[in-house]
Order: C-alpha cells, then structure tokens, then sequence
C-alpha cells in the first residue's frame, strides 16, 4: 500500500463556504490537528483511491484572515493543488477569483515552474439567487487557467467529494503517475518546521 501525501489549498472571499466545505468533507473524521495564530485551519482526510494507493489530503483553509495577502506565500508553500471558491450568489465573490488564481500562479508555483492545478468552485448552487451565469464562469474559466469548474453546494452536499478527487486526479495527471514514487523534493510538502505540518510520504 502506497500512500501520498497531497497538500491542498482552499482559497476564496471570506464567507463563500470554505470551512463548511472543509468540515463537509472531512465529516465525521474532522482532525483538527493544528490552528496557526495567523488563522490556518488545517485538516486531514484519508482517501481510498485504489486497492494499492491512498492518498493522504491536507486541507489548509484559511480562516477569517482572507484579506491578509501578505502571507499566502508561506501558506501557499508546498501545496499542489487548490480549490478557488466563490459563492454564485455574489458577484464580488466570483470576481476575486481573478486576483486569488493571479496571487496563487505568482505564488505557488510547481518545482518546473508552472502553476499547480486549481479547480474553481461555484458554491452554494442550492441558492435560487445567481449573480453569475454558467457562460461566464465557463469562459472565466478556461481563460485564467483553472483545468475546469464544478458547481457544488456544501448545504446540500453536491459535487463535494467529486471536485476534491477530480482535483487529486488532476494532480496526479499533471505530477506523477499512481504508482510511482514521487520525484525527489517534488510534488510532496516538504518537512516544515516553522509550522510543524509537514508529514512524509509512506
Ligand atoms: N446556502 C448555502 N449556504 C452555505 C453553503 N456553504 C456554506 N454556506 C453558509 O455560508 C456561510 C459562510 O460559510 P463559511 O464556511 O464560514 O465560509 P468561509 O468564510 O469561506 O469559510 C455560513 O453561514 C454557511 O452556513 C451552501 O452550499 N449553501
Ligand atoms: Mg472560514
């Protein structure tokens, strides 16, 4: 049984959903090993992703400190993958999106220099209300480099599990292949000491 370790980001507007989606996905296992001061919350599912693999997600949401820019470079550090969320009801919400995917591809980048995998997120799709329509998002997008989007809602539990492994499949697409080790000082966080979070693989 191999196991691999994957950090994930979950970025997004202060009230879009993030720690919901968080807590949703996680569900009964919430593990919440650690809280920074600088307001990380951090969780950890285990995913089955096959009969000889698992995959051991670090979810890292930031909590309530969403306008604090300034730090994403060390959050950021690390992750390969990220959830960019919006609330489909607000407007604002989608429209940060921009500057989330534009701060994440300055940012985080992959060892050979290319952006991680984000996958953007129309949350709350339960809501009757909608600021912004499938078009748009659509087209926002394919032109800012997101690999695709998905609608979810976390209050009615729709398209949660989906767009996390359709983003671990991206990611193990882009990195390495299922079943091979990861490539040195590659994919996989390395050992963080100043946060105490970085687990190896296997
Ligand atoms: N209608 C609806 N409300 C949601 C959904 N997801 C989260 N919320 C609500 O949106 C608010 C903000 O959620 P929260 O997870 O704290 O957002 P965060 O600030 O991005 O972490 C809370 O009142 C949630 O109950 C959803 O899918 N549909
Ligand atoms: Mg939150």
């Amino acid at each position: 049984m191999t196991e691999h370790l994957l950090k994930i980001l979950i970025v997004g507007d202060g009230n879009v959903g993030k720690s919901s989606f968080v807590n949703r996905y996680v569900s009964g296992q919430f593990n919440r090993t650690y809280k920074m001061t600088v307001g990380v919350d951090f969780a950890v599912k285990l995913l089955n992703w096959s009969d000889e693999e698992k995959v051991r997600l670090q979810l890292w949401d930031i909590a309530g400190q969403e306008r604090f820019i300034s730090m994403t470079r060390i959050y950021y550090k690390g992750a390969v993958g990220c959830i960019v969320m919006f609330d489909i009801s607000s407007s604002s919400s989608f429209l940060s999106c921009r500057l989330w995917k534009q701060d994440l591809d300055h940012k985080a980048m992959l060892p050979n220099g290319d952006p991680i995998p984000c996958i953007l997120v129309a949350n709350k799709c339960d809501l009757a209300e909608r600021a912004v329509s499938a078009d748009t998002i659509d087209r926002f997008s394919r032109d800012n480099g997101f690999f695709t989007w998905m609608e979810a809602s976390v209050k009615e539990n729709k398209n949660i599990g989906e767009a996390m492994r359709r983003l671990v499949q991206e990611i193990f697409s882009v990195h390495l292949k299922p079943s091979q080790p990861p490539p040195e000082g590659s994919v996989f966080p390395q050992q963080d000491s100043e946060f105490n979070t970085g687990r190896s693989c296997c």
